[in-house]
């Protein structure tokens, strides 16, 4: 299995509900590698950007609004399978459907304040984590 990196961001839901070490430990116990991290105030262009993929959704200024509501942490994470193992411990989008024991499902509340993102890509992975920490 290859070596992989990938992308996630506690958002600030899970951020102000003081979940981070939490989270940390499923990475951690998951055999995923923090090699990178900086929490940090996104502004409405960073957010934007980031998201640059959905402008056209409905859902796009509520995702931005909510996304610079307050500090997130940012971590680049290493190890076999990175990205599907981290989509895996995120569970899906909406936590209602989120499989039991995955970070959405026990931490996120709603579609819109759903706790983590995670790349679902390699290619993905690589041009978000350039975003935030550069080459
Ligand atoms: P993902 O975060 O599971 O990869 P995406 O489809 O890439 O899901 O959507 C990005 C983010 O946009 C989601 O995490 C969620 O916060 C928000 N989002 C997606 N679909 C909806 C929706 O139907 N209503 C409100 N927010 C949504």
């Amino acid at each position: 299995m290859a070596i992989e990196r990938t992308l996630s961001i506690i958002k600030p839901d899970a951020v102000a509900k003081n979940v981070i070490g939490k989270i940390y430990t499923r990475f951690e116990e998951a055999g995923l590698k923090i090699v990178a991290a900086q929490m940090k105030q996104l502004t409405r262009e960073e957010a934007e950007g980031f998201y640059a993929a959905h402008k056209e959704r409905g859902f796009f200024k509520d995702l931005v609004d909510f996304m610079v509501s307050g500090p997130v942490m940012i971590q680049a994470l290493e190890g076999e399978n990175a990205v599907l193992k981290n989509r895996e411990l995120m569970g899906a989008t909406d936590p209602k459907k989120a499989e039991k024991g995955t970070i959405r499902a026990d931490f996120a509340d709603s579609i819109d304040a759903n706790a983590v993102h995670g790349s679902d890509a390699v290619e993905a992975a690589a041009v978000e984590i350039a975003y935030f920490f550069g080459k």
